[in-house]
């Protein structure tokens, strides 16, 4: 058998995820005061296409708004409206700003084209439409529009997996450490209050020595969103590393702080984790916090303190918060 590594193992997915791309059929908007050429264009598309026909060419910009097209058909002879102004209203909405065009246009209507062109307008296909090219520009613009949605999708995940840890979704010690300085910096200089708390697994090791590995995994992944849920969304939760994981709240003063922990703390604690094919496992959690106290602080200090603090709580007797 072929020995296959996993980075071949995603190039094939994406190149079958890319043929999926390039023959699916699309949905499509045909703007077009003239029913009968409208009817025409529809019936040389392929029939898998969900195709709509607009002829209200005022209304075109509240339907492509509405809907999830692909491409949109603009007759350049529309009575009464002009065009331009169609595609012009398409490229200025953000949610349509990158509907691809494709203008049908009469050889008189060519110097009209050009400025289309100008406009963004993708592409231009003239009269007397010929099936097999219309069905060739559509194709094309299909393709570019879904290869350039899938590149902007996979250039986010990919920023989104440089700052967040992989198991638990959390973001990663590195993005932490580049926050903590700047928004330490930006309490001290507002003189606002800050809050860092550290948590930490109690007796994680039996977990993993008790139930194995895979179930200590289990339990990261329900702790990290147990822990979401009782933090705001302003709050920066991060994993620090293995069973270790801080929290930095802005704006939030000793009584606040106070009652997050516990909260955290509660929600960990209060309810055992179902992890284990049905039984269920009891995890409890300690947590350090402390305050940004005074300009002299700094993410080395603030941390130091929070771990302190930390040590006290185990020492104390675990599942407890301690400042
Ligand atoms: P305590 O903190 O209450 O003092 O006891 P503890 O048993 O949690 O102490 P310690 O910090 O020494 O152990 C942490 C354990 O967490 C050791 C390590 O094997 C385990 N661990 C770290 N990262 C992971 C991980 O990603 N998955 C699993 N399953 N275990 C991990
Ligand atoms: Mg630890
Ligand atoms: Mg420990
Ligand atoms: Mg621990």
């Amino acid at each position: 058998a072929r020995a296959t590594t996993g980075q071949q193992i995603a190039i094939e997915d994406s190149m079958r995820a890319m043929d999926k791309i390039n023959t699916a059929a699309g949905s499509i908007l045909i703007v077009d005061t003239d029913q009968r050429h409208a009817e025409r264009i529809k019936n040389y598309l392929s029939p898998e296409h969900a195709v709509d026909i607009l002829l209200q060419p005022a209304d075109a910009v509240f339907q492509v708004t509405g809907a999830s097209y692909e491409l949109a058909l603009v007759a350049m002879a529309l009575t009464d409206f002009d065009p331009l102004r169609v595609c012009s209203q398409i490229r200025t909405l953000e949610h349509t700003r990158n509907l691809p065009i494709i203008l049908i246009a009469d050889e008189a209507d060519k110097p009209k084209v050009v400025r289309a062109l100008d406009l963004g307008v993708n592409d231009y296909i003239s009269r007397p439409v010929e099936r097999n090219e219309l069905a060739a520009r559509v194709r094309t613009q299909l393709r570019r529009q879904r290869y350039a949605l899938e590149l902007r999708q996979s250039v986010n995940n990919t920023m989104a997996l440089a700052v967040t840890d992989d198991m638990t979704g959390l973001y990663n010690r590195r993005y932490f450490d580049r926050h903590l300085g700047v928004m330490l910096g930006k309490a001290q200089s507002q003189e606002r209050d800050m809050a860092l708390m550290i948590l930490d697994i109690d007796h994680f090791k039996a977990v993993n020595d008790t139930y194995g590995h895979d179930i200590g995994d289990a339990v990261l992944k329900e702790f990290a969103a147990r822990l979401k849920r009782n933090i705001r969304g302003v709050d920066l939760a991060c994993r620090f590393g293995g069973e270790e994981f801080v929290v930095l709240m802005p704006d939030t003063d000793f009584g606040q702080a106070e009652l997050v922990a516990e909260r955290v703390r509660q929600s960990i604690a209060e309810r055992s984790f179902e992890v284990n094919a049905g039984r269920p496992l009891s995890v409890t959690v300690s947590a350090g916090v402390t305050l940004n106290e005074s300009a002299a602080d700094t993410p080395e200090s603030l941390i130091k303190r929070a771990d302190v603090a930390l040590y006290r709580a185990k020492r104390e007797g675990r599942n407890r918060v301690v400042f």
